[in-house]
């Protein structure tokens, strides 16, 4: 299927075609691992040639491999974007685009919530080398109009946030930024392109923890960045090639391409037994509080709808009877699994004030709105019914 037809093509389509022609090879339906960490040139002066960036081709997959390739591509296709740069990992992706955006003297303006290992790089990584990390509530963009100044080179949030699901409204934010001349970034890991693309609300980068729905299985790590082509062979050969080496393996880039094949069939059912499972607990008398966007009682409902082609997979939630209660149920859970990550075809429950989000210290968590009791959940693929009845005994036992 040519790239010209697969533009037009709807999402579930691209996802499974684009940039992959079987019959440009050898007919293979599913395209080639490309095992090669180096690349022959034919005389010196074509190597010298691709070196220089005069040549097509690559050289060594510290830069390039045509499978990560492929991988890279498809992605930037399905967020609407010039071009995409894959990694070993989402923390990959981060650390490989803001080492590449900042230099000393810049500020990043943050979100307040954002996942533990980002909120980490930040104030213990980048903040050592000379940038300013200011943290402001961006769900109100007024607080980023009142905060930005001309040392504001990035902006970066999470929407939903981690673990703590707050909006951000993306097209109000950017606007903002730009105005000022600032880079946006967002990190969509929670809703995937399927479901939210920042880039066609004014963003300039996206950000993915390529591990969580991307993949889609629990079997690798991965991430990407999709943005202005320009500005990603900047990340390419400063970034990842010199400070991260954050390199994503042919064999992983694989697996994300075939865990693209499914991803919005799996969204669809992700959304549906999120949304079964956000009314049960909303209308549990031990729960307190759900945070999930497809609940009419979300204080941001309207900008969910607005933004969100459907609410997500993820939910947070506390009980009545606080964190020892947390505790009880979590570890009565029998078809909910007990493990960080989401986006997985299982089921996962996990405690973010001492398992995601423990780099935060106890003060920074009640800054940065983190509720102690507050459990998270990654509504997996099983059948509701059966996800509705394990959280019930859970409940009862909590
Ligand atoms: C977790 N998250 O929450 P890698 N951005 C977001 C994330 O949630 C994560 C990353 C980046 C979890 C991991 C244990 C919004 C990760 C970092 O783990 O480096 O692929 O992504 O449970």
């Amino acid at each position: 299927m040519s790239n010209d037809k697969n533009s037009r093509a709807g999402f579930a389509t691209r996802a499974i075609h684009h940039g992959y022609d079987a019959y440009a090879g050898h007919g293979s339906l599913n395209p080639p691992v490309y095992l090669s960490s180096t690349y022959t040139f034919p005389t010196v002066e074509d190597g010298a040639a691709r070196f220089a960036g005069e040549q097509a081709g690559f050289v060594y997959s510290r830069v390039g491999n045509p499978t990560t390739a492929l991988l890279e591509a498809r992605l930037a296709e399905l967020e609407g974007g010039e071009a995409a740069l894959v990694t070993a990992s989402g923390q990959g992706a981060t650390t490989s685009l803001l080492w590449t955006l900042l230099a000393p003297g810049d500020e990043i303006i943050a979100d307040k919530t954002l996942y533990g290992c980002t909120f980490g790089y930040l104030n213990h990584g980048l903040a050592k080398f000379g940038v300013k990390v200011t943290h402001v509530d961006l769900a109100d963009p007024a607080n980023l109009d009142a905060a930005i100044n001309p040392a504001t080179r990035v902006v970066f949030f999470e929407s939903p946030a981690n673990p703590n699901m707050r909006l951000v409204d993306i097209a109000a934010v950017s606007a903002i930024a730009r105005r000022h001349g600032a880079l946006t970034v967002v990190d969509n890991t929670y809703c995937t392109p399927y479901l939210q693309r920042p880039l066609e609300l004014g963003a300039d980068f996206v950000l993915h923890s390529a591990t969580k729905y991307l993949g889609g299985h629990g079997d690798l790590l991965a991430g990407a960045i999709v943005g202005p082509a320009e500005t990603l062979t900047q990340v390419r050969f400063y970034g990842l090639k010199d400070m991260t080496g954050a390199v994503l393996s042919a064999q992983d880039a694989f697996l994300v391409l075939r865990g693209l094949k499914t991803l919005a069939l799996r969204m669809d059912r992700h959304c549906a037994n999120a949304q079964g499972v956000a009314e049960f607990l909303a209308a549990h008398p031990k729960v307190s509080v759900v945070h999930f966007p497809g609940l009419p009682g979300f204080p941001q409902f309207e900008l969910a709808r607005r933004q969100m082609a459907q609410a997500g997979g993820m939910i947070a939630f506390e009980l009545k009877d606080g964190i020892e209660a947390g505790r009880r149920f979590m570890n009565a859970l029998k078809l909910f699994t007990r493990a960080v990550s989401l986006g997985d075809a299982e089921s996962l429950a996990q405690h973010p004030a001492s398992m995601t989000h423990c780099f935060y210290t106890p003060e920074e968590r009640a800054e940065h709105l983190i509720g102690e009791g507050l459990v998270r959940l990654s509504i997996g693929l099983e059948d509701l019914p059966d996800l509705l009845a394990d959280l019930e005994q859970a409940l009862r036992a909590a």
